[in-house]
């Protein structure tokens, strides 16, 4: 019987580096962090300066970052600053579901995570909180188009707790917080009672949980392990601050604007979303990225904030 030990085939999965393994062995607090928002998200070359500032704001409070992404077929968590650049540099780099490590380890690809191949890394790697910018969803249109985010069913059946400014506006956002009360994922507002809208405070619907601190969180990630039973995320809703949203009557205008404009010209599919976003970006000056970004930055903060609370339970 032959054995296949090509040692590409048996580097562990995902490959710490050496800042996240040691900070794990000695239980100190850890940040999965997303790739396919730095690849796929935001313009270039402003992509790799944003990816090198969300892993120092992670370290200006006191926790370790973990890019995860695929690099030449092997799932990284912590990226050295030349993985780091070839994420960002958009040339080849393929994005990344849950559904789609297989494939992208077995042929060597390179390849950007979304939230839920991150969130399954993160979590086979023991880390247990990520923070991005805003999760996939439900789409409008979905009864004819079937377009749902596999980050859902997901995060439906991962342990591990997600930082998010909501979904983003150009989903159908009730119909997404439904399927996540389907699935059975905790929602927590951070600091509202109100579903952030990613570029807004408010996306106009409620949620059931209010918490202020992150050690409230944690306790809440305790009492998840405390319950045991099935293995849903817990997702903590943080909302832009308000004086850093969209303008809300701009964002109603462009939105309505860029939908209009994505049907007319027959777009579907996977292009829906990069075309939605860049329209939202030029139509609004720029000021949808700005919001993107402060959006992005407040829940990679609170992230780290909630990993040292975690971190520091008894
Ligand atoms: N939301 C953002 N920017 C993004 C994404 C979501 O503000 O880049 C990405 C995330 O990686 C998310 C993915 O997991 O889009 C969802 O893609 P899809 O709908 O194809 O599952
Ligand atoms: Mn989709």
């Amino acid at each position: 019987m032959s054995q296949h030990t090509a040692s590409e085939h048996t580097a562990p999965v995902p490959v710490l580096s050496e800042e996240v393994r040691e900070a794990l062995d000695r239980r100190q607090p850890v940040v999965a962090l997303e790739s396919t928002i730095l690849a796929h998200g935001l313009p270039r070359p402003r992509n790799l300066a944003v990816g090198l500032e969300l892993e120092e704001l992670v370290r200006a409070e006191g926790a370790v970052p973990a890019t995860i992404a695929v690099v030449d077929g092997v799932a990284y968590a912590g990226l050295d600053k030349a993985r780091l650049e070839r994420i960002a540099g958009g040339e080849g780099v393929r994005k990344l579901g849950h559904r789609d490590l297989a494939p992208a380890l077995a042929t060597g690809a390179t390849g950007a995570t979304t939230v839920s191949a991150t969130a399954f890394l993160a979590a086979r790697a023991g880390l247990r909180v990520f923070a991005t910018g805003g999760l996939g969803g439900v789409h409008r249109d979905w009864t004819r188009s079937q377009d749902e985010s596999a980050d859902l069913a997901l995060l439906a059946r991962t342990r591990i707790t997600v930082v998010c400014a909501g979904v983003k506006s150009i989903l159908d956002v009730p119909a997404t917080l439904q399927r996540l009360e389907t699935l059975g994922v905790t929602v927590l507002g951070y600091g509202t009672d109100r579903f952030p809208g990613f570029y807004l405070a408010d996306s106009g619907e409620p949620v059931d949980w209010t918490v202020h601190r992150p050690e409230e969180v944690a306790a809440v990630m305790a009492a998840q392990d405390l319950l045991g039973g099935a293995e849903s995320a817990l997702l903590v809703a943080n909302p832009v601050a308000a004086e850093r949203q969209l303008d809300p009557e701009l964002h109603d205008r462009v939105l309505a604007e860029a939908l209009a404009e994505c049907r007319e010209r027959g777009i579907t599919g996977q292009a829906v979303t990069p075309f939605l976003l860049g329209f939202l970006v030029r139509a609004t000056g720029g000021a949808s990225l700005e919001a993107n970004l402060a959006a992005v930055r407040g829940n990679v903060r609170l992230g780290a904030r909630i990993a040292r609370a975690w971190a520091a339970r008894p």
